[in-house]
């Protein structure tokens, strides 16, 4: 059977950014690809990568489980688990070290973005971050890895060190092929609209989460920034701002910019934020009840446990062949 790997860190809540680039994508692929098997997995591994309060990392693993599901992913032909609780991705990714270069990790952009940051030193787990995301990746033979935008430099990490080893050992790994949205690959931030729109931003004003109540998303959108030009014209270099509202609502109406462009010739600024506020408290709220109802229930871990025990089996068998092929251990 073919496979489609993906994979989001519980580094806070969930908000429309990873919603629209991926979530909401992995849905739509459940439709496009109903032969493949998913295996969509909670990343606290690489959340660690960074200093983290243990019982926020708990509660927001839960919170990731339960959105997944309650942005509509269909249960068949998909395992869902904590990445945590499958040995394999670790070992995996110290095998897959030993392949990788220490000039690949430092042309990494997200590490160089990400280094800068810390103040208390920076751990070495964020410099071999990508080569976890490989061997996450590669476990599973994925065929495809739908991303946004912003992770697409890893893909083609993982398909060089996939290409490296299948030199080495002969054809082991199958080279995966990163899908990338063209229509909310990349959600900016409501504040600072060139940075992307991140769970890790310090500025809660930058997002809107998926759990945020009508009255706060309205009052977000209302108060993003935008230029003063009062034309409602996609130019992500001038009108960044406004540029980014149109991409959240083109994303969630499926309308092309160039007919927001059309519909909204006339229309103020002010009347076309309503517009856009309109549009994601609709997609918001029907996700919004089956969260809650999803979080109340332990059928939530029963999926859990059957996704983890199933990705498991796999994992192990791949690490244990991958293991005897580059002669470790002693032959049985
Ligand atoms: P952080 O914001 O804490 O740095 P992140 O949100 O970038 O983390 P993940 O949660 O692991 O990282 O991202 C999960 C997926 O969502 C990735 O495929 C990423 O490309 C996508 N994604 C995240 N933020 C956005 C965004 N603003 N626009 C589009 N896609 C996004
Ligand atoms: N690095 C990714 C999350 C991630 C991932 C993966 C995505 C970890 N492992 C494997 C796809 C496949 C991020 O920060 N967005």
């Amino acid at each position: 059977m073919k496979h489609i790997v993906s994979g989001i860190q519980p580094t806070g809540s969930l908000n429309i950014g990873t919603y629209l680039g991926s979530i909401r994508n992995f849905v739509k692929l459940q439709e496009s690809y109903p032969e493949h098997h998913f295996f969509l997995f909670i990343a606290d591994l690489h959340a660690i990568t960074v200093p983290r309060d243990r019982i926020a990392l708990r509660k927001t693993i839960k919170e990731l489980a339960a959105l997944y599901l309650a942005c509509g992913l269909k249960r068949e032909k998909l395992s869902l688990f904590v990445q945590s609780e499958i040995p394999a991705h670790s070992q995996m990714a110290y095998l897959l070290q030993c392949f990788t270069y220490m000039g690949e990790l430092e042309r990494m952009t997200q590490y160089k973005e990400k280094s800068q940051r810390q103040v208390a030193g920076v751990a070495s787990s964020l410099f071999t971050y990508p080569v976890l995301m490989a061997g996450d990746i590669l476990l599973y033979d994925a065929e495809y890895v739908p991303v946004g935008e912003d992770q697409k430099q890893h893909l083609e990490l993982t398909r060089d060190i996939a290409m490296r080893v299948n030199k080495r050992v002969g054809e082991f790994f199958t080279v995966p092929k990163p899908l990338i949205p063209k229509v909310g690959a990349r959600i900016m931030s409501l504040i600072e609209p060139d940075k992307k729109m991140s769970k890790s931003d310090d500025y809660i004003k930058s997002r809107i989460l998926l759990l945020d109540d009508e009255v706060i998303i309205r009052k977000r959108i209302m108060s993003a920034v935008t230029d003063s030009d009062q034309t409602i014209r996609f130019d992500k270099s001038e009108k960044p701002g406004i540029s980014n509202l149109m991409t959240i609502y083109g994303a969630i109406t499926n309308t092309s910019i160039e007919t927001i462009e059309k519909q909204f010739e006339t229309t103020s600024y002010q009347d076309f934020k309503k517009a856009v506020a309109d549009v994601v408290v609709a997609e918001l709220k029907p996700i919004q009840e089956r969260y809650q109802a999803i979080i109340a229930s332990d059928d939530l871990d029963r999926f859990l446990d059957e996704g983890s025990a199933y990705a498991a089996r796999i994992a192990a068998k791949k690490v244990a062949k991958l293991n005897h092929k580059l002669g470790l251990g002693r032959k049985r």
